[in-house]
């Protein structure tokens, strides 16, 4: 059987990392809350049995909510994901299977039978008025030039029983990709695909190149094919084994009002004007589980979706500064939110690799990161407490600290300069503003490991006698 949705509840069940509800909770007024009081209270996914107004309708949260959970999904874990992710990629991507059939053409409804009111979209945040996002939508299209799909997750707003927004990053690859369907003045085909894997979330996450099809990196992480079926009213093709897809079309240069939306940074950016998707068909299981994916606030599941990904992209970067270099973790703190800080846990062998792992850790496919700090093999870049003493007690700012101005940043971080509009080729504005801002870098490493063993050892931290070997319920139970 193909790794699914349910096959991941299965393993999270097995690892005790899933609640289930069977009160009746409401998508619309509690359903986030209870699901963010979960992960943050007991770092655990939630199962909802029963939906205020969908009474055929399950529906889970959270299960992309930490890299521990992502990682058993994997069948690997936490601390060994990285270096694990990174050789069932570099092994070589793989490619889909096509076939005939499968669980998510159950059900079918075209046309007027299509209608996005019979979904339990929940509702995420203070600041969104009520209104319902998709948070768990792999947006996939195909570059008219080169037939190769893209996948992408980018949030739907409802705005009708056939209509939806998208948010629609600029200069990523849905933006490139539509924009070359407007030049034609033709809609963009699109199937938004919820509900399955975290394989599928994290490479639909996962920066790659414009000519990758993410649903390789799907298939490289799972190692085996994915299988893809045709859809029914567009030329795409479409993850066989998942809960729900819709099918859709981008209509050229038109552009609505969207959100407000807590971001990932959490807070919102209030209203842009973004494109639409007007809705050509609905397909899912008979009885589908609606992954409500909460964004917004950390830790929602927008950190650890964006971390785990960037993470192994940064780390696949960094591990080859200068050669070789001894990389042990790569850590973007989910708590900070907005995935802008990277940190390297390393041990640098000479003068100067650690500033150029830094640099590199700067300079991704990923525009999220600002800050880069590299620490030691003995602090544990997981832990805020061990962060926090590593800066302060290793770091002497005038030769540990440095300041790159005027370079790329991610166009949802408000601290950063915002840069003037532009019209994009074929006159079509563009929707969203690039931003311009600045990159820190700290070496809170103990120095080179070719340095005399005395001069890394001024900085060992010391612990209290027996502290290893002793365990506390030994003496108080
Ligand atoms: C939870 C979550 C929500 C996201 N929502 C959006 C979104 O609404 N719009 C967007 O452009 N990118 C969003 N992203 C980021 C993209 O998914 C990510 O940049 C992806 O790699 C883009 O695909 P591409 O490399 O094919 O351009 C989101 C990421 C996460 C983790
Ligand atoms: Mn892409």
């Amino acid at each position: 059987m193909p790794e699914d949705l349910r096959s991941y509840l299965e393993v999270l069940k097995k690892y005790d990392k899933l609640i289930e509800i069977s009160k009746e909770v409401d998508p619309l007024k509690n359903l986030a809350g209870i699901a963010y009081r979960a992960e943050n209270e007991q770092g655990k996914a939630t199962l909802f049995h029963n939906l205020k107004g969908y009474p055929k309708w399950k529906a889970v949260s959270y299960m992309c909510g930490s890299r521990e959970k992502m990682a058993i999904g994997l069948k690997t874990d936490k601390r060994k994901a990285l270096t694990e992710v990174n050789e069932r990629v570099n092994r070589g991507l793989i490619k889909p299977k096509i076939v005939s059939d499968g669980p998510v053409k159950e059900i079918v409804l075209k046309g007027e039978e299509a209608d996005l009111g019979e979904i339990p979209v929940h509702v995420h945040s203070s600041s969104d008025r009520g209104v319902p996002f998709i948070g768990s939508s792999m947006q996939i299209v195909k570059d008219p030039d080169t037939g190769i799909q893209n996948v992408s997750l980018q949030r739907n707003q409802i705005k009708g029983k056939r209509k939806m927004g998208i948010c629609v990053g600029p200069q990523r690859h849905t933006d490139i990709i539509m924009r070359k369907y407007w030049k034609m003045g033709k809609a963009m085909p699109i199937a938004t695909v919820i509900g399955h894997h975290p394989a599928y979330y994290i490479g639909s996450t996962w920066s790659a190149y414009l000519d990758i099809d993410e649903i390789d990196i799907t298939g490289a992480l799972l190692q085996e094919p994915v299988e893809l079926v045709r859809c029914e009213t567009i030329d795409l093709n479409v993850p066989a084994c998942a809960e729900i897809v819709i099918e859709g079309e981008v209509p050229a240069n038109i552009l609505e009002d969207e959100g407000p939306f807590g971001e990932h940074a959490g807070w919102s950016m209030g209203i842009t004007t973004q494109p639409i998707i007007n809705v050509k068909a609905i397909t899912r299981r008979k009885d589908a589980i609606y992954y409500a994916l909460q964004g917004a606030r950390p830790i929602s599941e927008s950190q650890p979706l964006d971390a785990f990904p960037m993470e192994s992209v940064i780390y696949n970067i960094v591990k080859n500064v200068g050669g070789t270099c001894d990389i042990r973790d790569v850590v973007t703190p989910t708590f900070a939110g907005g995935s802008h800080i990277v940190v390297v846990q390393m041990v640098p062998q000479i003068e100067g690799e650690a500033r150029s792992v830094l640099m590199a850790a700067l300079t991704s496919p990923y525009r999220h990161p600002k800050v880069a700090i590299a620490v030691d093999e003995d602090v544990d870049p997981h832990d805020a407490k061990a962060l926090w003493w590593s800066i302060s007690t290793r770091v002497d700012p005038k030769k540990d600290v440095f300041i790159i101005p005027d370079t790329l940043g991610h166009p949802n971080d408000s601290s950063l300069e915002k840069l003037p509009e532009y019209v994009g080729e074929g006159g079509v504005e563009c929707h969203q503003h690039l931003r311009i801002g600045s990159k820190l870098l700290i070496d809170a490493t103990k120095g080179p490991s070719r340095w005399p063993a005395t001069m890394r050892g001024v900085f060992d931290p010391v612990f209290p006698v027996g502290y290893k070997e002793v365990k506390l319920e030994d003496f108080t139970g």
